[in-house]
């Protein structure tokens, strides 16, 4: 677990220091991570823990070319889900949602094969006839953006909006 998060500060300290070179900005004093858009929730760990898993909801979201189904997805704060991604296509699908993971504490990723416990998560990719479940309490309320970053799938209408209310 440990692991998992320090890779994933490193990668955003690293891709800052990249664009920042890139843009020519001078970078003499550390970027906070809130500064820099890593905010997630900070003690999602114990939300998690303290959250009544028996009334856990169940929300399923199916994708294919080009869409998601629903494509409107309402969580309440508080109440802990299962989402269940499950990709009925013929092409790989991505659930790309960063502000989204930022916004609830994440307990796990479970799939046929897997299980991933993280705190914190940019995006999921399900294969063509594969599935996979995430398992969270919703925390920040507000309005945030689904889409598909597999190649030209976005353009071609693969978006979503999430809300937590
Ligand atoms: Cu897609």
């Amino acid at each position: 677990m440990w692991s998992v998060s320090r890779s994933v500060v490193a990668g955003v300290a690293l891709s800052l220091a990249l664009s920042g070179a890139g843009a020519g900005v001078q970078a003499a004093e550390p970027v906070a991570p809130a500064a820099a858009g890593f905010d997630p929730v900070a003690d999602g760990a114990a939300v998690v823990q303290q959250a009544n898993w028996d009334a856990m909801q169940a929300v399923e979201v199916r994708m294919s070319e080009y869409k998601y189904e629903p494509a409107a997805l309402v969580f309440k704060s508080g109440q802990p889900y299962k989402l269940v991604l499950r990709n009925v296509g013929k092409e790989p699908h991505y659930f790309t949602a960063p502000a989204f993971f930022k916004a609830v504490a994440s307990r796990k990723v479970q799939s046929r094969d897997a299980e991933i416990k993280a705190y914190y998560f940019n995006a999921f990719e399900v294969l063509p006839g594969g599935s996979l479940e995430f398992f969270f309490v919703p925390v920040t309320k507000g309005d945030f953006a689904l889409c598909c970053t597999m190649k030209g799938h976005k353009e071609n209408g693969m978006v979503g909006t999430i809300k937590v209310e």
